[in-house]
């Protein structure tokens, strides 16, 4: 299985044929989950819709590394089940206390809290599963770089530790340098894991992963800087979920430290550096066109309008 990569670059063509590549594997993924409620609780998260751009990032890194994307597919579901993981926590009362997401209720205020919490808890060691366990053709030591990268991701070192600071400085008033480090653990931490696990399964050089490192940092910031624009421009109805949070929780935004105008140039220039780093390997004979997908990802980050 590879998402042709043609010339000129079709992006609209790449991402839909990526996405329903995804949709398929995450479809196939749950099951035999029992009891039943635990399986459904699962389902109405992981198969809720979504971008898939965790996914999709960790493909398109496997096949600039040289890799075949199908082997990369069971990790790619696993870094979309600890985002959902991640959604689905965060959503609950004693954290965001949300009750829309991707368009529809969020979980717990479908399935009760504490199917919520523990629904979230399956997709988390789901995950592992994927990687450790439903990984076939991958060589065991590319899938504990992986199981090390997910961990570190997840974990205090990630997202853990950037929603506790996040939680923590609700209603304080907080400085550019600790906004940016939740953000970095809270978002940042999980696409790139998401870049490195794919570039790590296609075997990529120490060169590539420094260069994803560089890439991953500029888009994981991004994207966060245009989640806080979105939150202030654009509708629940666009969204899926509930637009003007951020406000209504008292957290510290970019667009509240910098203006939206400035918040937008930030992310602008973030992007610009992340395409920077991937330049060497875009320019190289044997990789031509192989970044495409990863530099249109990182444009399509800013350009997005949910
Ligand atoms: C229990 C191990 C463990 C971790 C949970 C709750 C939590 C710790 C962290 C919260 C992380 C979080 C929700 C960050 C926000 C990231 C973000 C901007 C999500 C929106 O991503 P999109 O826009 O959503 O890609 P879709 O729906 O398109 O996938």
């Amino acid at each position: 299985m590879t998402v042709a990569v043609t010339a000129p670059f079709d992006f609209a063509a790449y991402l839909e044929a990526a996405r329903l590549q995804v949709e398929a594997a995450l479809d196939a993924s749950l099951g035999p989950e029992r009891p039943e409620s635990l399986r459904e609780a699962m389902r109405y998260s992981l198969l809720a819709g979504g971008k898939r751009l965790r996914p999709i990032l960790c493909l398109a890194a496997c096949e600039l590394a040289g890799g075949e994307t199908a082997l990369a597919m069971p990790t790619a579901v696993a870094l979309e089940m600890v985002h959902t993981m991640s959604l689905i926590h965060d959503d609950l009362p004693a954290m965001d206390n949300d009750d829309l997401r991707r368009g529809r209720p969020t979980n717990h205020k479908v399935y009760g809290e504490a199917n919520a919490i523990l629904a979230g808890d399956a997709l988390l060691t789901r995950a592992f599963e994927m990687v450790a366990l439903r990984s076939p053709g991958v060589p065991a030591e590319r899938l504990l770089a992986v199981v090390g990268e997910l961990s570190l991701a997840s974990g205090a070192p990630g997202l853990v530790g950037g929603q506790i600071v996040d939680l923590e400085c609700e209603g304080k008033s907080v400085d550019l340098d600790t906004l940016e480090y939740i953000h970095l653990h809270k978002t940042g931490a999980l696409l790139r894991a998401c870049v490195l696990c794919g570039a790590l399964i296609g075997g990529a050089s120490e060169s590539l992963l420094a260069a994803l490192r560089t890439y991953a940092r500029g888009i994981g910031l991004a994207f966060q800087i245009i989640d806080d624009i979105l939150d202030v421009t654009a509708s629940s109805e666009v969204l899926g979920k509930t637009a003007g949070k951020d406000l209504t929780a008292d957290k510290t935004t970019y667009p509240k430290l910098l203006g939206l105008e400035e918040s937008r140039r930030r992310a602008d220039a973030l992007v610009a550096e992340a395409k920077a780093a991937l330049e060497p390997f875009a320019a190289a004979d044997t990789a031509a066109g192989k970044a495409a997908p990863l530099l249109a990802l990182a444009d399509y980050i800013t350009g997005r309008d949910r």
